[in-house]
């Protein structure tokens, strides 16, 4: 709980049997100064896993729901959609993310509706971490690309999974989610900023990975990702600012 409201963490999960059970604990240890736990539930979205992750999750104390359809995207969808607490907390179980910066974005949940980890100063990247200087680079140049064509709050990273969303934000984005592969996250923020939810960005530590890395770990898989992330800004701008304009008359007639 964090000032009397839940707090939910949801996982996307795809073959993370090294990582799975430990990230769950993790988090589920997590208590305030109260001494009360902060989290009041973790969901692993098993996004057709063979190594056992599902049932590693649910022995550790995680619900497990399965998502079909593959992609990182989908199963950060799914589980976007299947949690109940009043807070929902994104995160990834690959031991990348440090579980008590939690506090960090439920500190800022107090002012914004959304509040997404940054991994971009320097400070906070471990030697370890798959976050190299390109990696980095392109992060930071794809985010402020995102933040002049979406006239966002300032923006550094777009592909931090870590992130809080409150419920009612996040229910109400829903119908402008719709990227099920691995460029979902600056879906979400072109999501937010349709509908009128406010964000802002802080800094979290950012680890190295124990187990295969997925999507990033590679140059091909890093690329990808990129090129989709420009895609899907670039192609849906005309979108954004159609609606923008289609809302102003709306404005000023409730003037
Ligand atoms: N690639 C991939 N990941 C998925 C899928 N479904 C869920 N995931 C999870 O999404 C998260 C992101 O994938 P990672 O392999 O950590 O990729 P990354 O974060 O770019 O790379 P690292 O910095 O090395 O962690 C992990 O927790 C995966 O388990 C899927 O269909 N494909
Ligand atoms: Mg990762």
């Amino acid at each position: 709980m964090w000032n009397r409201q839940s707090v939910g963490v949801v996982f996307p999960a795809y073959n993370e049997a090294q990582n799975i059970a430990s990230a769950v604990a993790e988090f589920r240890a997590l208590a305030g100064a109260d001494g009360l736990p902060l989290v009041d539930g973790v969901v692993v979205v098993d996004n057709n896993s063979t190594d056992g992750t599902g049932d590693l999750a649910r022995d550790a104390g995680a619900e497990v729901v399965v998502e079909t359809k593959q992609g990182y995207g989908n199963a950060l969808q799914r589980g976007l959609s299947e949690i109940d607490t009043d807070i929902i907390v994104l995160c990834e179980p690959d031991g990348t993310f440090a579980s008590r910066d939690i506090v960090k974005l439920l500190a800022y949940s107090e002012d914004f509706e959304m509040v997404c980890g940054t991994r971009t100063n320097p400070g906070m990247i471990w030697d370890e971490a798959n976050m190299k200087w390109f990696l980095r680079l392109g992060n930071y140049f794809v985010a402020k690309g995102l933040e002049i064509l979406y006239k966002t709050r300032s923006l550094s990273d777009c592909g931090c999974t870590f992130r809080l969303v409150r419920k009612d934000a996040a229910r109400r984005m829903q119908g402008d989610l719709f990227v099920g592969a691995s460029h979902f996250l600056p879906n979400m923020i072109i999501a937010a900023k349709m509908n009128g939810v406010d964000f802002i960005e802080v800094p979290v530590s950012y680890k190295g990975r124990t187990g295969e890395s997925k999507i990033t770990g590679s140059w091909l898989g890093m690329w990808k990702t990129g090129i989709a992330m420009i895609w899907l800004i670039l192609a849906y701008w005309p979108r954004f600012l159609f609606r923008v304009a289609a809302a102003q008359p709306k404005a000023a007639a409730e003037r």
